[in-house]
């Protein structure tokens, strides 16, 4: 009889020079259980994501294996991480759950690895250009907008679930007034007994309407449609007939499956992408996902804009990180130079900075991440002690301010609404 023999071999090779015309080439952080080599671990998590299992098979001919054989080309124990160049034909283009089952599936639970990481992906050309991408992107947002230079102000309302729908409006008519120019529902906020989603589209949509002709500026709001995706759709598309701009999709929550299908509806919507709960998976820097992978992931399903972090704010994240995101979704950079690539027909995405953001912080905030950015501000703006008004008229100097690379303090003699939103926070570093 046979000696038993696992299929987990093969895979590294060093002198591999890898093609990304060709292959995905992708970086795993790992850490191997006690009592397993590093080695041992790469060979089981190339073959167990392509052709591979635990044990020799005798269904694998020679011929399937050379096509679609991955090759771990890099092995970096010191560091723990390993890359591996997998051939294109190993996914289905354009599908982008199969891509996470690929390579983010059964590797994850394999018993002889203790930590994994899935640090950056780069995609062959030919994946990329299967994806749509963004429906407007930054240059359509803009225009949709009619802001050429400034960050774009954005609010979130508070409390983000409580408030009817009335009350809402009154709440956006308020800040929209104060000058800002994107007002959205909270990640939580969908259709609720105390606040019906179609309740809300119907007044909001009027309220806008009337702060335009007011105003003679664009504004938008953003209705959160997350709901299992049949009635995520029916949503959205009541939100286009109704002359809506915006539909925002929790991400995380809805799944690629839900982001890629509501996409190719092409409705002329903005998408934005709330990334609640990716910390699940991302925050751990040496286990899941990182964050850079959900903001690609994000741009080949077609999100138009998406919450990256705000580096001075309440939530997670280095300036490098949050750097790093945003100069991939607005320009062609990956995160480790040679994994640069390009991006190929598909647009670059609006970063949002939001979390724990109020005005004093904007200046800052430009400074580190740039003025091709919405800006918004929850508790920013409805926490201000003279209210959501005074609020919004604070956060638009503030944004305006550091734009033009002004002084907040300074800029803040004679506007009190700012002077007052920068004595209160004076502490708030968050
Ligand atoms: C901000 C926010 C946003 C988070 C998202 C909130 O409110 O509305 O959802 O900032 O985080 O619910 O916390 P505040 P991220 O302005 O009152 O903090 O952009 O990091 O995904
Ligand atoms: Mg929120």
């Amino acid at each position: 009889m046979k000696k038993f023999k696992t299929s987990y071999v093969g895979f590294i090779n060093p002198k591999y020079v890898p093609n990304l015309d060709k292959e995905f080439l992708v970086i795993y952080h790992v850490e191997p259980a006690a009592g397993h080599s590093f080695e041992t671990v790469a060979e089981a998590i190339a073959g167990e994501s392509s052709i591979g299992t635990w044990t020799h098979l005798e269904t694998l001919s020679e011929s399937t294996k050379e096509k679609l054989k991955p090759h771990v080309y890099e092995v970096d124990k010191k560091r723990k991480f390993i890359k591996i160049a997998y051939p294109l034909a190993l996914s289905e283009i354009g599908n982008l759950p199969q891509l996470l089952s690929f390579l983010g599936g059964n590797i994850f639970s394999m018993k002889i690895v203790e930590r994994l990481r899935l640090e950056d992906i780069a995609f062959p050309k030919k994946y990329i250009n299967s994806c749509l991408g963004p429906y407007h992107g930054i240059a359509g947002i803009r225009k949709i907008m009619n802001i050429k230079n400034r960050a774009l102000v954005g609010s979130i309302i508070k409390p983000k679930v409580g408030l009817s729908v009335d009350e809402t409006a009154a709440v956006a008519y308020e800040t929209w007034r104060g000058g800002v120019d994107v007002i959205k529902d909270d990640e939580n906020l969908t259709s609720m007994l105390f606040n019906n989603f179609y309740e809300r589209v119907d007044k909001l949509i009027a309220t806008r309407k009337k702060v335009e002709k007011e105003t003679g500026e664009k504004k938008v709001f953003v209705f959160n449609i997350t709901a299992p995706y049949d009635i995520a759709l029916e949503r959205a598309r009541y939100v286009k007939r109704k002359g809506g701009r915006v539909v925002m999709v929790d991400i995380v929550a809805m799944g690629w499956s839900a982001v890629q299908a509501l996409r190719k509806q092409n409705l002329g919507l903005i998408l934005h992408g709330h990334r609640a709960g990716h910390s699940m998976f991302t925050k751990d820097s040496t286990q899941g996902m990182s964050m850079l992978i959900l903001a690609k992931l994000a741009r080949l399903a077609g999100i138009d804009q998406l919450h990256t972090g705000t580096v001075v704010g309440k939530m997670e994240g280095t300036a490098h990180e949050v750097d790093t995101l945003n100069d991939f979704l607005r320009e062609d950079a990956g995160e480790i130079d040679y994994l640069r690539e390009n991006w190929s027909k598909l647009k670059p995405v609006m970063p949002i900075a939001s979390g724990g953001l109020h005005p004093g912080l904007a200046a800052e905030l430009i400074k580190i991440l740039g003025r091709n950015l919405i800006i918004n501000f929850g508790g920013g703006i409805h926490g201000h002690p003279d209210g959501s008004f005074a609020g919004a008229v604070a956060a638009r100097d503030a944004v305006e301010a550091a734009s033009l690379g002004v002084d907040l303090q300074i800029y803040a003699k004679n506007r009190p609404e700012l002077k007052t939103a920068l004595e209160y926070w004076s502490e708030v570093k968050n």
